[in-house]
């Protein structure tokens, strides 16, 4: 069995990740080629992952083929490649559409990292086009349902042990974030997590969202509406709400506690040593969310591949991220008012039928 050809569009932080995981630590795949913006970037990563993969191949015996990472200036070039499989999507969120499309016209599997697009709009035409197509090729990067405390508490959930779940309470914090990351990327590239997760925990579509925003952290430039505070309603009657605050200065961390009829569960409280020395006890915080979730990542992308081999996707779909964009559009909309917004979603069993 040869293995996927994996190119990367974005090696920035997310992408340079996905690169090295594929190198480093997923079976049944390698990396064939990279794209950026940033040539410079894109021809280092590719030195060092091509040095790399061959001493990964040399010492785990693989079999000996080429394993020169190269670098592709034009992402819809890497995309058309024949010797690419397959494809990762980390660039900026603004460019997934047209790769999207570019994906779709070559037939090629994609894991697209959120935000599937920009806007529901350009999201829907995304998934039509998918319909058309007539297979499913697009895995959206919602990691959080392949991180094993969350699928822990999914499985939980399903079971009916606790009885119906009534509320989902979230705690969603970075230690920092850079002064270009404004109060709407807070809603669409972070709480938008909390989106997908509120979903799927669910097994419902969020119907009304309403985005509060408190006295925002004086540690942050003017105008950063940080913290916020949103609530979703269910269209089961269920609510969520979630604290996302990105400039937490503490740490990273992520909480998610669901309340159902015969009790609550509550993952996220940390985990590794908790020590207790000198008047002093606790544990460490990671820094960075490929820390916190560096396993469900590993497990997100090895998935993604062994499904992509099957022909098929094992994960969040186009629709999910159409519905996350939708939500997070509203989202916009209520974090200008503080007004609960109606989510505007299209009916699925019409577009999908
Ligand atoms: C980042 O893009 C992520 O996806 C992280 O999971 C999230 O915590 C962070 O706020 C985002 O910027």
């Amino acid at each position: 069995m040869t293995d996927l050809r994996v190119g990367v569009v974005g090696v920035g932080v997310m992408g340079a990740d996905h690169a090295e995981r594929v190198v480093r630590k997923t079976s049944g795949a390698r990396l064939v080629a990279v794209a950026d913006a940033d040539a410079g970037r894109a021809e280092a990563l590719a030195g060092r992952l091509s040095e790399r993969s061959a001493s990964t191949a040399r010492h785990s015996g693989g079999t000996t083929h080429a394993e020169t990472v190269r670098v592709v200036e034009d992402p819809m070039d890497l995309i058309a490649a024949d010797d690419v499989d397959a494809v990762i999507l980390a660039s900026p969120g603004f460019a997934h559409a047209e790769q999207l499309f570019a994906c779709l016209e070559h037939g090629k599997p994609v894991l697209c990292e959120k935000p599937l697009t920009m806007d529901a709009a350009s999201a829907l035409r995304v998934v039509e086009a998918e319909h058309k197509l007539g297979r499913q090729v697009i895995q959206v990067g919602f990691m959080r349902r392949f991180d094993p405390e969350y699928a822990a508490l999914k499985q939980l959930l399903d079971s009916g042990d606790l009885g119906r779940t009534l509320l989902l309470h979230n705690v969603h914090r970075n230690k920092s974030a850079p002064p270009t990351f404004r109060s709407e990327m807070i809603v669409r590239d972070s709480m938008v997590h909390e989106v997908d997760v509120a979903r799927w925990l669910f097994g419902e579509e969020i119907t009304r969202i309403t985005v509060h925003t408190p006295t925002p952290t004086s540690l942050v430039g003017d105008g950063v509406l940080d913290p916020q505070l949103a609530v979703f309603e269910l269209a089961n009657g269920a609510m969520a709400d979630v604290e996302v605050f990105v400039n937490f200065q503490v740490g990273y961390e992520v909480r998610c506690e669901a309340v159902a009829e015969r009790g609550s569960a509550t993952i996220g409280l940390g985990s590794g040593v908790f020590t207790r020395a000198g008047e002093q006890w606790g544990g460490t915080m990671p820094a960075d969310f490929r820390v916190r979730f560096e396993q469900a990542y590993d497990i997100e992308v090895q998935r993604w591949v062994d499904a992509t081999v099957r022909g098929e996707i094992d994960g969040p779909s186009a629709w999910d991220g159409y519905a996350a964009a939708a939500v997070c559009e509203a989202g916009l909309e209520s974090l200008s008012t503080g007004k609960p917004v109606d989510v505007a979603l299209a009916d699925r069993s019409e577009v999908l039928g």
